[in-house]
């Protein structure tokens, strides 16, 4: 009997392929990808890969061509195809937002009225437009959209944007997010229980690889007369592991703190007494 695969689809090569690829290295699962190839087969996992476009991802998984998929919010918002999302992933992070020439007079969205508006993502603007009640001209063009008003081809545009420089250098202005964009896992409707069982399993290790990205492991040596105040600032998953060092007096402290509150937590433990401090990353973390 043949085994079950999961059948996952993932950009082929863009923004979104690195990241992906890397996630289901850390959750454990090695596949070639070499260069051409349309498809793959994972050596530890019950999973097939196929590599796609990322504009045809949403609709291979909801016909069932794929059981899943990575791709942008954007993407799958365009394609209005009903999938589930199963997971933000945290990386491919952009919005999709409206921008102005610099010298367009911008109050409100209000003043988009009756302009014609540059975009390679008609549905989403359209209805944004709706909810906003205001009439403009879609111009539907699928790239290069922030040349569009420099060669008098529109008024405005609404495009992806990272950094904010691409708008900057064609002599833009950022003036309202449509939609806010990551990658997500995208699932089909009506998945089966053994696919179903495999998606958990995978989703399982997703998570843990998630969570140690936002989490960092932290060693320092204490002054055990120093002890109380270090740690209370380690909050650790359960409570920090404090073992004494060989050298009597003195304690080395281990923990887990969040990325984000990393340096704060960093300087008051040296203003507590603390020394060599090692942060370390963590590859996966079960929760
Ligand atoms: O060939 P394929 O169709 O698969 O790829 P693609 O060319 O359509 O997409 P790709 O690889 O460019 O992007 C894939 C996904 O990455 C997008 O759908 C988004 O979900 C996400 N993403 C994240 C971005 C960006 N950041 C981004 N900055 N996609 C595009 N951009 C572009 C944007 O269009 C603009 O031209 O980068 C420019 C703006 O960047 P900044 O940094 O100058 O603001
Ligand atoms: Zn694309």
């Amino acid at each position: 009997m043949t085994e079950t695969k999961l059948k996952i689809a993932l950009q082929k090569s863009g923004r979104l392929s690195e990241d992906s690829h890397n996630l289901l290295k850390k959750c454990g699962i090695g596949f070639g990808s070499g260069t051409g190839k349309l498809r793959s087969e994972a050596q530890n996992f019950p999973l097939e890969i196929y590599f796609l476009r990322d504009d045809d991802i949403p609709e291979y998984v909801a016909d069932g061509v794929a059981d899943i998929g990575i791709v942008g919010e954007n993407v799958l918002a365009e394609s209005r195809k009903n999938v589930e999302i199963v997971e933000k992933l945290g990386f491919g992070k952009c919005r999709l937002s409206l921008a102005v020439p610099k010298n367009f007079q911008f109050g409100s969205v209000k003043d988009l009225a009756a302009k014609r508006i540059a975009t390679s993502y008609p549905n989403i603007l359209r209805d944004f437009f709706q909810k906003n009640e205001i009439s403009a001209e879609i111009h539907t063009i699928s790239g290069s959209v922030e040349i569009a008003p420099s060669i008098g081809l529109a008024d405005a545009v609404c495009d992806l944007v990272s950094s904010g420089s691409t708008l900057f250098t064609n002599g833009l202005r950022e003036v309202e997010t449509v939609l806010n964009s990551e990658a997500v896992l995208i699932a089909r409707p009506n998945l089966d229980e053994t696919a179903r069982k495999i998606l958990e399993k995978l989703l399982f290790r997703i998570k843990s690889v998630k969570a140690a990205a936002q989490n960092k492991y932290i060693l320092l040596n204490a002054p055990n007369d120093k002890l109380d105040e270090i740690t209370r600032f380690l909050p650790g998953i359960k409570s920090p592991t404090v073992m004494p060092l060989a050298e009597t007096g003195w304690s080395s402290v281990h923990s887990v703190i969040n990325e984000n509150d990393f340096w704060e937590i960093v300087e008051n433990l040296k203003n507590a007494g603390a020394e060599g401090i090692l942060v370390l990353s963590i590859d996966q973390m079960i929760q």
